[in-house]
């Protein structure tokens, strides 16, 4: 359907669009209209705005990524489903690979990742190579690319809950996660943590990047997390 312009919630309700269509598309897991479901929930209570904890975490990011010898950008379903082009726009701006890397991996769904990320402008999109496989993980997401995950520095993982930021972790990279969610295993377990909506914080990276962020002299992520559910649990966002 079309959401009418003047609809209170058309930003929510076009993500919710994209989401469906892309589940219609064989992109998305039906478990990620879930996991949306959730991320949604979160999004609200944090009045759907990049806060200071986010921000930082952001710049931060921004300067890992674009000083690391082999950035790596993974992309599951929902991330795809809700921010091709900017995924591709980020990729660009770092010239590093996109890697489709999936918790419900299926090799259809994972061409059709890569497909529509490379409608979107993605010029440099890999997926699993047989033989390659992240040690310390039993999940599909061991599935690698030896010129990307498997190779990487700094990955950003957006959007995800679970055992693969520990195995990269070590396997000795840097890992940016990208959760509303502060007390998801990812969001705990990462070196950077930036609690805001994909919608946003991709972006925001390009644009970092675009401006020569570098990293930040000194970066607290328990800080970051702290501050991330203080203002959950209270709504107090000062
Ligand atoms: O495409 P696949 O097969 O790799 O599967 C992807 C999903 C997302 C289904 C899979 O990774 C999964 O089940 O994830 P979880 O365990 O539901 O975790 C998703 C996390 O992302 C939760 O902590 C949500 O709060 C958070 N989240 C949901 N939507 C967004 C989000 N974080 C940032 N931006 C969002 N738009």
């Amino acid at each position: 359907m079309t959401v009418p312009e003047d609809h209170p919630r058309h930003a929510s309700l076009t993500l919710r669009e994209r989401l469906t269509g892309a589940l219609h598309e064989g992109i998305l897991a039906p478990q990620g209209l879930i996991a949306h479901g959730r991320g949604e929930a979160l999004d609200y209570l944090l009045r759907e705005a990049s806060h200071d904890f986010a921000q930082s975490a952001t710049r931060h990011a921004a300067g890992l990524l674009a000083s690391a010898r082999w950035p790596v950008l993974s992309v599951n379903g929902n991330a795809a489903a809700l921010c091709p082009k900017g995924f591709a726009e980020l990729s660009a701006a770092l010239s590093c690979p996109l890697e489709v890397n999936l918790f419900h991996y299926t090799p259809e769904r994972a061409n059709a990742i890569k497909a529509h990320l490379e409608r979107h402008g993605a010029q440099n999109v890999l997926t699993q190579q047989a033989g390659s496989f992240l040690l310390n993980l039993s999940s599909d997401r061991r599935l690698v690319h030896p010129e990307g995950i498997l190779k990487a520095d700094v990955v950003l993982v957006p959007l995800e809950d679970g055992d693969r930021c520990e195995a990269l972790k070590a396997n000795g990279k840097r890992v940016i996660a990208i959760d509303l969610n502060p007390l998801s295993r990812t969001a705990q377990m990462a070196d950077v943590s930036i609690i805001d909506n994909l919608v946003r914080a991709i972006p925001a990276l390009t644009a970092g990047v675009q401006n020569g962020a570098k990293p930040l002299d000194e970066y607290d992520n328990p800080a970051t997390l702290k501050a991330a559910e203080k203002a959950l649990r209270t709504g107090n966002f000062t």
